[in-house]
């Protein structure tokens, strides 16, 4: 089975509804090239200057550079983009709340293998999640095409019924090609991995994730993020970094303090109930 595409157009109800029913779906031309452009070019002194990664997993031939909201004020508009946090709230509706789980670009350089096939969830310590219960919704934004010799994310449809610990061939698995500006979204129930770049040129993808606000957050957006930085950001934005409480009381400061008060002093409300993301 393919990865099933929809419009740019397309109302946050069907992104969800595809993502619980197959795990993924790419939305075409998301995000106008501009963006695209502008993200690329504040990123460019960060990217060039990442280490390729440690080990298989991370991807020997592979760039991963992080800390989106700091490094590139144009990346925002994505992470803050209404279809993402509109699907985002319904894949994730039986939580409270969300939040940010990660911002990171993933340069997949030429001669890359495939990355080992996973569910994003696993990264929390491989707690076997209900099947339904999604914890993660996901978007890859293509910042260059992906095509499938370039290492287009694979993709198990269908597989965030599956159990965990099954293995899956790469046969089983369909490349998620699509344009400059396009956006994979996907749970984080799903089997998947990066593709094996056999081409010549790099493949970079943003991959700007969220989750529920009850688990911990993989990117530290608190120490990503510096303070000064942090000022500056829209409210909204800083609440759906993690400056807000998660489902009742989780990440409170102090005498019950808003999380919210540590950068916008007065504006939080005392007492436990934090505002939904
Ligand atoms: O870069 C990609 O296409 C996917 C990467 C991925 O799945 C991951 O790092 O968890
Ligand atoms: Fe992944």
């Amino acid at each position: 089975m393919g990865i099933a595409h929809l419009r740019s157009d397309a109302a946050p109800d069907a992104v969800a509804e595809v993502v619980k029913a197959d795990g993924a779906v790419i939305v075409d031309r998301l995000a106008p090239r501009d963006l695209m452009d502008r993200i690329e070019r504040e990123l460019h002194p960060w990217v060039s200057r990442t280490p390729m990664g440690p080990d298989e997993f991370s991807g020997r031939r592979t760039r991963r550079t992080g800390a989106l909201i700091a490094r590139s004020p144009a990346s925002r508009e994505l992470v803050m983009h209404p279809l993402a946090l509109g699907a985002t709230a319904m894949v994730l509706a039986h939580a409270t709340n969300f939040q940010l789980h990660l911002t990171q670009s993933i340069a997949i350089g030429p001669g890359e293998p495939a990355q080992p096939l996973h569910r994003d969830q696993w990264a929390f310590d491989f707690f076997p999640f209900p099947r339904g219960y999604d914890v993660q919704c996901n978007v890859i934004w293509a910042q260059t095409a992906f095509t499938e010799p370039n290492g287009a994310t694979r993709v198990v449809v269908g597989s965030n019924n599956a159990e965990d610990g099954r293995v899956f061939a790469p046969s089983d698995t369909m490349p998620a090609e699509m344009e400059l500006g396009s956006a994979l979204f996907y749970s984080g129930s799903v089997y998947h991995g990066g593709g094996a770049n056999q081409t010549d040129a790099t493949r970079v993808g943003l991959n700007i994730t969220y989750n529920v606000a009850w688990l911990r957050q993989e990117e530290n957006q608190y120490l990503s993020v510096p303070h000064e930085v942090a000022a500056g950001l829209p409210d909204e934005l800083l609440r759906l970094m993690g400056y807000a409480r998660g489902a009742y009381a989780l990440g409170y400061i102090d005498d019950l303090r808003d999380p919210i008060e540590a950068v916008r002093p007065g504006l939080g409300s005392i007492g436990f109930r934090g505002d939904a993301a």
